[in-house]
């Protein structure tokens, strides 16, 4: 891992070998308890994956189009939960072993000691990702969650990670890289996916173009950027609600259809939000939320978020969307439809 190769002209490339020799050994780490390990790539390497990354990342614009007939697969809140994305991956393959198109909706990062996982394994999430990027960047799409903010990760464990498993050095770097990742995507012009939410300032999609990158996210502001990251749903409210997290709104799904109207779209996919089920479906298959870090709250004892729950039954709205489009979702506990169930 040592052999890094320099391109030419001196700006630091890294041959698609090397990324896929990190994805192979980011991907076999296997162990309970990796995450208080020391992270196995050095600094130098970790530094030079993102600054390639970052280059990568800023070519995507801030709202991504994606137009495709291949399969896409839809990631919620990973929150350093290395074991889901492992398994992820067991389960569907991994991106560029056939079509199919990634999404990642963001908060890859963060997170406390949970039980039998150990501490989080942010470093394995962002690497991985990260190298899979460079190596397939019209198949793989990151965006930003609220968590891909520097002042929050200070707060929520992941600076705290890269100074016990790696340096501070790295954590500046990663923090560069989280500054330049793009805000939403839309699929087949019909499909608008975020991390957190609309925002009373985006009158279309396309606005969120001139949302000009990298920057940096201030977790007590306001505005378009915020709600993108921060806003939440809800079937109980109309209009646009303060966000009981302090940031950004809550909106209405009377909102969220006039906004899909107006705009020729007919669903959003966003993540941010815990699931029991590890999704939820409001309206007429019209909002839903992914979250793919399972059993998220176990340590805390939350009752009724095991992560044992099949898909069946629950998954009807979802269905709907994936039968009428190429759109395919996974959720922490199974798989949308054509897939047997699945239990971690
Ligand atoms: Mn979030």
């Amino acid at each position: 891992m040592l052999d890094w190769l320099l391109g030419l002209g001196g700006s630091p490339k890294i041959r698609p070998k090397h990324l896929q020799d990190i994805v192979e050994q980011l991907l076999s780490q296997q162990r309970p308890g990796s995450g208080e390990q020391p992270f196995p790539l050095n600094e130098r390497e970790l530094k030079r994956l993102c600054g390639a990354a970052k280059e990568v990342l800023l070519k995507d614009p801030s709202l991504v189009e994606l137009r495709t007939d291949a399969q896409v697969v839809v990631v919620g809140d990973l929150h350093g939960q290395y074991q889901d994305l492992q398994r992820i991956f067991e389960r569907l393959g991994r991106p560029g072993s056939d079509p199919k198109v990634w999404v990642f909706l963001g908060d890859y990062i963060d997170g406390v000691r949970r039980g039998m996982r150990g501490w989080p394994m942010g470093l394995e999430i962002v690497a991985t990702l990260l190298a899979l990027k460079l190596r397939h960047p019209t198949q793989v799409f990151m965006l930003r969650g609220n968590h891909e903010c520097s002042e929050i990760t200070v707060l929520f464990g992941f600076c705290g990670e890269c100074q016990r498993r790696s340096t501070l050095a790295v954590w500046e770097a990663v923090m560069q890289v989280f500054d330049a990742l793009p805000l939403a995507a839309q699929l087949n012009g019909s499909v608008f996916l975020c991390h957190g939410g609309i925002s009373p300032h985006l009158k279309r999609p396309q606005d969120i173009n001139e949302i000009r990158r990298p920057l940096d996210v201030n977790p007590n502001g306001e505005g378009l950027l915020c709600d993108l990251l921060w806003a939440d749903p809800s079937a109980n409210i109309s209009g646009w609600c303060p966000n009981p997290r302090g940031v950004s709104y809550v909106f209405g799904l009377d909102v969220a259809q006039r906004w899909m109207r107006d705009n020729g779209l007919r669903a959003i996919v966003r993540a941010h939000m815990v699931q029991q089920t590890g999704f939820e479906v409001l309206g007429n298959n019209e909002v839903m939320t992914v979250f793919s870090a399972a059993d998220y709250r176990e340590s805390g004892g939350w009752p009724g978020l095991a992560l044992d729950v099949g898909p069946v039954g629950t998954g009807a709205g979802v269905k709907a969307l994936a039968a009428s489009q190429p759109c395919w979702m996974f959720w922490s506990t199974g798989w949308l439809p054509g897939c047997a169930g699945w239990r971690g």
